[in-house]
């Protein structure tokens, strides 16, 4: 017999798992394999047949694996002794937190403690970050990097809704759109495997409807792009808005029965000036008339917005105008038919529902309603009254941070002096207080300040539940050992109550237990996921919620005979066209927006740690157009100084037609000298107190012209 040559490969293990990354979560299968005479390992990642992804991968799902398995993962408890991060025990690491939290909450009492979380944790994490917050703490001052994220579109739908899910529809309505308006939304860069839902929906004869200030892969697949002027989306709604009534395109009987507020509505659009709102959005009318007689005379459509229109201080209010143009056609409540806010985390929806924003209880039960304060604190086993009130939102905590009114911070799952606007005066603030604790998987910008640095488990390692932008609840079982002496977040956060004195409420052995704690929780609430169980969740493909009970299959398509309100109306809203809230000048003559890559996510603290990712990227840069570099005396590839009234950064010039002639773009996936968010503006949308990231004034110029100058 011959003897084949080929040494046999045998995997080591096969892991089926849950993409980290973003809120499509696709399912993935990692095989570990042993590369043959070597001491190195290999991983390969496949794609899993799922309702939601369909098995698709992106190149960031492909390579996930890289950064969980890397050599910079943080392996055991560190705390800084004489100015550096030094290698500890658990015992001492937490005896360290837990001393220190006594003592704060007896000096200075419960709110000099802040908690940040984050929207990558799983719902188990999420949930008990809120309970540790408020039982374990006692502290009001608990919100999550989702601020940034979610806000301003999940308080728009709470008010013209009544209920706050990602998507009001299912994917699978997606192809079934005759039209479909992508605003703000890169979903080529930031949801890739969704793409061919939008492909499908064009092969059934749909048109596309882009509005984005730059030519993105995503307006690759547009019938239409409306090259919008960052900060005005709004205008732009209610141009379309004002075009749809005129031309008698509204749906008259779908208003009627289902809405109200529509009358105001109309008075005000007639107020308003089309060729002052083309002006106003860098647009012609034309276009817009046609994106609004597109849209309005399609038999089914959905508009998705993401960050694009929502990271404004008019975010809130520009989501409700997009609303508007949903409920004046009526195009909600049946198939192919719906509003999406495009979620970002991979838990941004579920992150949201149970307990880390300032203003919430799990499944959405507000802090400051008695009868919901009544139901959780039964739950939780302790009486009303003990459950703090409101507290701030995630910048303004970092403001509280900067004023020295918050002296003790607890971060789980972010990388705040990257993320938070107004990057430098985060930094200054997080340098004065008294004790910084990180729980993350690596040494981050921020975990490099901490004094208490807590390693914990990555995607492969940690099983628990994570909700997806359709608000399809999944659920990723934990694959492979955890490495070194890193902890579940769960399991951190029950040894610390303990040592605090409170570990009665914390008695949970698993991430199932406390999901069970959590169904009850949420039971009766908005976001209800009492009907779902880890049996079920591991025999379906994932179950929607609302699903109130066992034998409920959950729901995909909302409002179908009534919105989520007491009356079960949705409600119009009137929205003022206004101009960005930084309008340029003499000394700040562009606008900066900024956004996301293909390769990187968020901070970049996993993606630039996974090498593959990293090549593709390796440094920030900015995009301009050539006519304005000219104007500027920038050349393609060199550096330049990107400068806002609150600071400056330093990156590489990239020359393209892609964008504005008003307006420059750059990532925010690097920190330091290269962070966008040394730039941007801490304004805050009054409604949701979302940072008005995405326009700010700023000059440009190039670092040889500025050297030259000897400044
Ligand atoms: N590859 C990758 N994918 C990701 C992430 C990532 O970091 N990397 N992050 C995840 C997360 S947490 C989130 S929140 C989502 C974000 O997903 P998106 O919101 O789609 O991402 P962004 O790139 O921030 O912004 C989208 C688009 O808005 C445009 N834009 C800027 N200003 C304006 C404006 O004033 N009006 C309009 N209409 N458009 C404007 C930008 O040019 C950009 O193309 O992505 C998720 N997926
Ligand atoms: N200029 C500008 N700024 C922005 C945005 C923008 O568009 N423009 N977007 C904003 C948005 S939408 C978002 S969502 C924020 C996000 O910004 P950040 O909150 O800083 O998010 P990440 O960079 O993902 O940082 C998450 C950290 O958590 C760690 N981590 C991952 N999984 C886990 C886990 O299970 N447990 C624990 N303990 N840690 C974990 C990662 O290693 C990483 O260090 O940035 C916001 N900032
Ligand atoms: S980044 Fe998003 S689209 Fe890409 S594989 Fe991960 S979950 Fe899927
Ligand atoms: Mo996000």
């Amino acid at each position: 017999m011959r003897q084949s040559l080929e040494p046999v490969i045998k995997p080591l293990a096969v892991m089926e798992s849950q993409c980290p990354f973003c809120s499509v979560q696709c399912k993935v299968k990692v095989t570990e394999e042993n590369i043959p005479e070597s001491s190195r390992l290999s991983y390969k990642a496949e794609g899993i047949s799922n309702a939601a992804s369909e098995g698709r991968l992106c190149v960031k799902g492909m390579n996930a694996h890289q950064h969980a398995t890397s050599a910079a993962r943080l392996l055991h408890p560190l705390i800084k002794k004489d100015g550096r991060l030094v290698p500890a025990s658990w015992e001492e690491a937490l005896q360290t937190i837990s001393g220190h939290f006594k003592s704060a909450i007896k000096e200075r009492g419960p709110d000099s403690i802040g908690v940040y979380g984050g929207g990558s944790l799983t719902n188990e994490a999420a949930y008990l970050l809120g309970k540790f917050a408020r039982v374990a703490l006692g502290t009001k001052y608990i919100d999550y990097n989702g601020r940034f994220c979610m806000s301003a579109a999940a308080s728009a739908g709470n008010k013209t809704f009544g209920i706050d899910r990602g998507l009001t529809c299912r994917l699978a309505d997606i192809p079934l759109a005759r039209c479909i308006v992508l605003a703000g939304t890169n979903i080529a860069e930031c949801q890739p495997t969704l793409m061919p839902y939008f492909n499908k929906a064009k092969e059934n004869g749909a048109k596309i409807i882009v509005i984005d200030p730059r030519v993105t892969a995503t307006a690759a697949v547009a019938d239409l792009h409306l090259q919008i002027r960052p900060g005005t989306d709004a205008a732009l709604a209610n141009g379309m808005l004002k075009i749809i009534l005129e031309e008698g395109l509204a749906d008259e009987s779908f208003v009627r029965a289902r809405t109200k507020g529509f009358e105001e509505l109309k008075s005000h659009l007639e107020k308003a000036d089309l060729s002052e709102i083309a002006s106003l959005c860098g647009l012609n009318a034309e276009a817009i008339r046609e994106a609004a007689v597109t849209y309005a005379q399609a038999d089914t459509g959905i508009i998705f917005t993401a960050r694009g229109v929502e990271q404004q201080t008019d975010g809130h209010m520009s989501v409700r105008n997009f609303l508007n143009l949903v409920l004046a056609t009526g195009k909600i409540g049946r198939e192919g038919c719906g509003y999406g806010a495009v979620t970002g985390q991979g838990n941004g929806q579920g992150g949201r529902e149970h307990g880390q924003k300032a203003d919430q209880l799990p499944g959405y039960r507000m802090i400051d309603n008695e009868s919901d304060r009544a139901y959780v604190a039964s739950v939780w086993g302790i009486a009303p009254e003990q459950i703090p009130g409101k507290g701030v939102s995630a910048y303004e905590m970092m403001e509280l941070v900067a004023k020295e009114q918050i002296k003790t911070l607890f971060v789980m799952g972010s990388n705040p002096i990257v993320s938070n606007p107004n990057a430098r005066l985060v930094e200054e603030g997080l340098r004065k207080l008294d004790l910084l604790v990180v729980a993350d998987m690596f040494l981050t910008e921020t975990a490099a300040l901490a004094d208490v640095v807590l390693p914990v488990s990555a995607y492969l390692e940690n099983g628990g539940t994570m909700t997806n932008l359709e608000g399809r609840v999944l659920l990723r079982e934990a694959a492979r050992p955890v490495p070194g002496e890193a902890r579940h977040d769960w399991s951190i956060l029950c040894q610390l109550a303990n040592q605090l004195g409170k570990g009665d409420y914390f008695t949970f052995g698993s991430s199932e237990e406390i999901f069970n704690e959590l169904r009850l929780a949420s039971r009766g609430g908005v976001a209800d996921y009492y009907g779902i169980t880890y049996d079920r969740l591991r025999r379906e493909e994932g179950i929607y919620w609302p699903c109130p009970s066992k034998d409920d299959s959950g729901t995909g398509l909302l409002f179908r005979e009534k919105f989520a309100h007491p009356d079960g109306k949705a409600v119009f809203t009137v929205v003022e066209s206004r101009s960005p809230q930084e309008t340029p000048s003499a000394d700040y003559p562009l606008t900066l927006t900024n956004g996301r890559l293909l390769a990187h996510y968020l901070t970049g603290v996993q993606t630039r740690r996974s090498p593959s990712l990293a090549a593709r990227e390796v440094e920030n840069f900015m995009e301009i157009n050539p006519r304005t570099a000219q104007k500027f005396r920038i050349e393609d590839g060199e550096w330049v100084e990107v400068r806002s009234r609150r600071g400056s950064f330093t990156v590489r010039s990239r020359v393209t037609k892609q964008i504005r002639e008003d307006t420059v773009f750059v990532p925010m996936h690097w920190g330091g000298a290269q962070n966008v968010n040394r730039a941007t503006t801490p304004e805050l949308d009054p409604f949701c107190k979302m940072p008005g990231f995405k326009t700010s004034a700023v000059s440009v110029r190039p670092v040889r012209l500025l050297q030259r100058e000897g400044r």
